[in-house]
């Protein structure tokens, strides 16, 4: 039936009738697993801080190893692929006249095998046979079952990339010559990282932690099981940020009225991010040994061209928001600033999501350099700069996100107390993390470390000169489950029960007198090889070093 109706009266059926509710109820499973995440996750992270702190100690059959690992886990995996994927299920379904049966049967395959390979990860976590933490660098060892589970979970999502591929494919099948829709561009983008991130992650799992833990070979290659980790954990980190920033460039210009930045800036900036990113991952091994400095340098090089895209969305953001509030009679130098919607959520929790990039990018670069790392390195400077760059900017960003997505798909609306809820929150988030993570940044520079339970060494005069900072990551932490308690609550209100109605899915026009963006920015297979050969240039060499001038293997060990 459907192949009968012409395309293009299908896709301008589907804008105006909304989304179907075949693919609402995907992206709404795909979100309420993500907010339920952050709730436990969040709860995980208040036990943390006030144990830290010295104002919680832990039951024996709970210990703080434990809570960190599950902590780590839900919040830097479940919620952030499960929002991901959900978000651009629904942009897919929005902007290419909704998902193809085939592709919504394989974002369900894909749910299931999360869930069940998160099942797996959790059991053993909560019996403390997998107290490894979510980086799980060998040679500690968890009960295979868990790394069991990590299988299915990289399976799901492998799942989730092939469906938005055969999607897009699909539509330019069906559209030859012309751009895929610029959110759909964005997806892409996202999945190509994901697809090709999982592979080291997943030959580190299946082909080195799973035949050591079960016993067949005795010992681990430390160096390549890290540095296959950290080709994928540095890929996620741009994962999300790519994701924030497709909202910042698409939906944001939309909700304050105004016109998209450059569709072909836009569209380079995606293709820099996907090209260069996998090729930063050193940067996490800037004090590793056994890595030679020329490589070191020139992963420390890309990661900083990375810089480069953040910059052009920086300049290209602001440069959107004051076009606009000219537009709308805002005067001055920085009169302007006065036409800008503060009092909306969807606009307002963006904003500082943006902003918090600014500190935060700049104390990633502070660490990216090699002597200043080795101040900050394993302290809690490191996990404040993570709270600020994924717990502000691209957490913020998807909490402004769910304002409108969650009715969009639940088919309500935002009230305005909704509304006004989110922007209480959104400042509630925007404080307590800035007690909390500016705490961290302090008292990491101080040499307090990280991953480490409540301690004063001995009543040591330096450890105990980092107790006001660790109070006053307690308040933050305080203020910041007030914010997730509130967040949730938004989230299950408009999924359930706010007024029905029509919600728009807001994407911003281009510019009216906008130039027209050349073809060669379709061309996916060749940035692919082009980021295929940046990730040998990077990997090649140093892989070989490891394994041929290999050290002594490691067996496995439970240190918890
Ligand atoms: C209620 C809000 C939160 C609180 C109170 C909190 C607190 C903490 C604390 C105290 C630590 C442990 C520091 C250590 O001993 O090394 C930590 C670690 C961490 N947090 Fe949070 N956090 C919160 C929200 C988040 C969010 C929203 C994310 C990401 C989306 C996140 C991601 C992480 C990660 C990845 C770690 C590192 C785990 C590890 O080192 O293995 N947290 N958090
Ligand atoms: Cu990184």
């Amino acid at each position: 039936m459907a192949a009968a109706i012409p395309k293009k009266i299908m896709e301008t059926t589907n804008k105006a009738m909304g989304i179907s509710p075949e693919d609402a109820k995907i992206t709404k499973s795909y979100i309420f697993v993500a907010f339920m995440a952050l709730l436990i996750g969040g709860f995980l992270g208040l036990i943390q801080g006030l144990n830290r702190a010295g104002l919680l100690e832990l039951p024996s059959w709970l210990n703080y190893y434990q809570v960190l690992t599950a902590h780590g886990l839900l919040l830097i995996l479940v919620l952030t692929a499960f929002f991901t994927i959900g978000y651009f299920y629904a942009s897919l379904s929005h902007t290419l006249g909704g998902l193809l049966p085939k592709v919504r049967r394989i974002a369900w395959v894909g749910f299931w095998l999360k869930m069940v390979g998160f099942v797996l990860a959790v059991i053993p976590i909560l019996m403390n046979e997998a107290s490894v933490m979510y980086t799980f660098y060998p040679p500690m060892a968890a009960h295979p079952v868990f790394y069991l589970g990590l299988v299915f979970i990289v399976l799901g999502v492998w799942a989730c990339c092939i469906g938005s591929f055969i999607q897009v494919a699909n539509w330019r099948k069906n559209n030859k010559g012309q751009h895929v829709p610029i959110l759909a561009y964005f997806a892409t983008g996202v999945f190509v990282l994901l697809f090709f991130a999982l592979i080291p992650v997943a030959i580190e799992v299946l082909v080195m932690i799973l035949p050591w833990t079960l016993g067949w070979v005795e010992t681990i290659n430390v160096m390549v099981a890290r540095t296959l980790f950290w080709a994928f954990g540095h890929t996620l980190v741009n994962i999300w940020y790519l994701t924030a920033v497709s909202a910042w460039y698409v939906v944001v210009p939309k909700i304050i009225g105004g016109r998209r930045w450059s569709d072909l800036l836009t569209r380079v900036v995606i293709i820099a991010l996907v090209v260069m990113n996998i090729t930063g991952g050193f940067h996490h091994q800037i004090i590793d040994p056994g890595i030679n400095e020329l490589v070191k340098f020139m992963h420390v090089f890309m990661s900083l061209a990375i810089g480069f895209p953040s910059l052009m969305t920086a300049f290209a953001l602001f440069a959107v928001f004051e076009r606009t509030a000219r537009r709308k009679g805002g005067k001055g130098l920085i009169g302007w600033w006065k036409k800008m919607p503060w009092g909306d959520v969807r606009f307002l929790a963006p904003f500082i999501a943006m902003v918090a990039f600014i500190p935060a990018g700049a104390g990633g670069i502070a660490q990216s350099t090699n002597q200043l790392d080795q101040v900050v390195h394993n302290t809690m400077w490191i996990v404040g700069h993570f709270h600020l760059t994924l717990g502000m900017t691209v957490v913020m960003t998807f909490f402004g996100i769910s304002y409108w997505l969650v009715p969009y798909i639940s088919k309500r609306v935002l009230t305005p107390q909704i509304n006004k809820l989110g922007v209480i929150q959104t400042w509630i988030w925007t404080v307590g993390m800035i007690f909390m993570a500016g705490a961290m940044h302090w008292v990491g520079l101080l040499g307090s470390p990280r991953r480490t339970s409540y301690t004063t060494y001995g009543d040591h005069a330096t450890a105990l000169g980092w107790d006001p900072y660790l109070m006053c990551l307690a308040v933050g932490g305080t203020l910041l489950i007030i914010g997730v308690i509130l967040q949730v609550y938004a989230v299950i209100n408009m999924m359930f029960f706010a007024p029905k109605g029509e919600t728009e899915f807001p994407i911003a026009e281009e510019e009216d007198n906008a130039t027209k963006t050349p073809y060669w920015t379709e061309r996916w297979g060749i940035w692919i090889v082009v980021m295929l050969i940046v990730v040998a240039m990077a990997y090649v060499i140093p892989l070989t070093e490891f394994i041929v001038n290999a050290p002594p293997g490691s067996p496995p060990y439970k240190t918890w």
